[in-house]
């Protein structure tokens, strides 16, 4: 690969495949699928496809905490899909999610299916639907979607940003790690400012925006994300720390975190969830066998 401060950009982008990274072999410049494949569904009205990133376990959280206020009808089937594997390219994926990404939901309680994508998308239709973490209040509506809405602007400079360039890149650039080091610092300001007098993000009540910036913010303060807690120094984040803290006390939470989850201790994976017992019987250490 050329060095960057050699590079000239060429009059036309063409696709080079050996650009290399992390996600190198999944990454592509045109959309739909690569293959004809069918999503399985199971006895659920609420079909999820996804896989335990930030991203998807936004959703997994959101279920979670509508099961354990007993709303019986957020039972869901969460069905793994491997985005290294190029799940996400499957024509039953795209119809569901033109774009390819991971969470995607479909909710079969009607009578004609209704597929939704983007996890914010997914967080309010589940908050409309059962009629929770989403204040009715006009103010505190508007709060609590203005921190939904922060957050998917947000995260990109947090993970496309950031964390490609000091994890997952090839080479270590350090125009690129230190404008996003920048960006991620300023952001875990503003949350950490925001946090300061208020219980959480919306104000005194817990909402999806927590359940949202969480996985991504919560998940960093505490060192989790791209071994960086060190070179960013979160810890210096007290406010984001002490609510990253309460959210990770939450059972539900915790329970959401494993949800399509490849990575880590076999007991914290959960590949599937097809009911609540899963946590007790299907986690990795349960069903693989011991190496
Ligand atoms: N804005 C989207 C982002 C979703 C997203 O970036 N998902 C990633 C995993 S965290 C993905 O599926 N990547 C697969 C790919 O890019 O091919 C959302 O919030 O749902």
């Amino acid at each position: 690969m050329t060095a960057s401060s050699d590079y000239v950009p060429p009059k036309v982008w063409t696709w080079n495949k050996a650009s290399g990274g992390r996600f190198a072999s999944i990454n592509r410049p045109i959309a739909g699928p690569t293959h004809e494949k069918e999503l399985p569904v199971g006895r659920h009205p609420l079909q999820l496809y996804s896989l335990g990133t930030p991203n998807g376990v936004k959703v997994t959280i959101m279920l979670e905490e509508l099961l354990a206020l007993g709303h019986a009808g957020a039972e869901y089937d969460a069905w793994l899909i491997r985005i290294s594997e190029g799940d996400q390219f499957s024509s039953g994926f795209v119809e569901i999610n033109p774009n390819s990404k991971i969470p995607a939901l479909l909710d079969r309680s009607g009578p004609t299916p209704i597929r939704i994508f983007e996890s914010g998308a997914i967080l309010v239709h589940l908050a409309e639907k059962f009629g929770a973490f989403l204040p009715q209040d006009p103010a505190a509506r508007a709060e609590t979607l203005s921190w939904l809405f922060w957050q998917m602007g947000s995260a990109p400079f947090l993970g496309g940003g950031f964390g490609h360039f000091y994890a997952y890149a090839p080479t270590k650039i350090e125009y690129a790690i230190d404008r996003y080091a920048m960006e991620v610092k300023r952001q875990m300001d503003v949350l950490d400012r925001r946090l300061a007098d208020n219980a959480f993000l919306a104000g005194p009540d817990y909402t999806i925006a927590d359940m949202a910036v969480w996985p991504w913010y919560g998940q960093l303060a505490k060192g989790l994300l791209y071994n960086a807690g060190e070179f960013l120094d979160v810890e210096s984040y007290r406010n984001v720390n002490r609510w990253s803290e309460a959210l990770f006390a939450r059972q539900p939470v915790q329970r959401g975190r494993m949800v399509n989850r490849v990575t880590g201790d076999p007991s914290s994976q959960l590949h599937e969830r097809h009911e609540a017992g899963d946590f007790d019987t299907r986690t990795q250490d349960k069903i693989a066998p011991a190496t």
